[in-house]
């Protein structure tokens, strides 16, 4: 084996005059989270998002949510991009690409990821006026996006996302973070048949 020793972990503080946020993961953890962002849906999106990617995950983060969620979400989504990106490593050993189809209910949402270095979103598929609607009261539909760019860019990921069905707007996020928690488990699980990083330019 040439993947570099030592566990896949990263602790994450960010600290700016519109939020603070603490986090550690990792990687080879089983879904164990102890989330508090102070922003209820995000919460509930992160929890599932250490559950089915068996990533242990833990958060707190406070900011000004008296405005509303949207800096505290995206700051949350930063700091998550960059743990990801330092608990990866060198990526040596990794399976590089995961897929996922997963239902909720009515909601059907696909996701691909490939921890290729280049940070890319595609995102589509989200019936209209879902990025207006207030999940929960306090969390606009157009942050399921905005964080799936956020994660993107600061972990270095091409990410797909796909909605193919879906009405009810808290089964339609919660649908799109379980396929990307499910495509990413694949992604980062470590594949004994790979040797060194798996890319033919020899880096990530
Ligand atoms: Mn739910």
């Amino acid at each position: 084996m040439t993947r570099s020793a030592g566990p896949r972990t990263a602790s994450v503080r960010r600290a700016t005059s519109e939020s603070t946020v603490e986090l550690e993961l990792d990687l080879d953890g089983s879904g164990r989270s102890h989330i508090d962002t102070t922003v209820p849906f995000f919460d509930h999106l992160l929890t599932a998002f250490a559950k089915h990617s068996l990533t242990d995950l833990t958060v707190r983060a406070s900011g000004d949510t008296d405005i509303d969620a949207h800096h505290t979400v995206e700051d949350v989504a930063i700091v998550l991009g960059q743990a990801i990106r330092e608990a990866l490593g060198d990526k040596s050993g990794i399976s590089r690409y995961g897929d996922a189809l997963v239902p909720l209910d009515e909601a059907l949402a696909q996701a691909v990821v490939d921890i290729s270095g280049r940070p890319y979103l595609v995102h589509s598929g989200e019936p209209a006026g879902f990025e207006l609607h207030l999940i929960g009261g306090h969390f606009t539909g157009s942050l399921v996006r905005h964080t799936f760019e956020a994660i993107a860019f600061h972990a270095g990921l091409t990410v797909h996302v796909t909605v193919l069905a879906g009405r009810d707007p808290h089964h339609i996020a919660e649908a799109e973070y379980k396929a990307f928690a499910r495509a990413f488990r694949q992604a980062k699980a470590l594949d004994p048949l790979v040797e060194g990083v798996p890319s033919t330019k020899g880096a990530l």
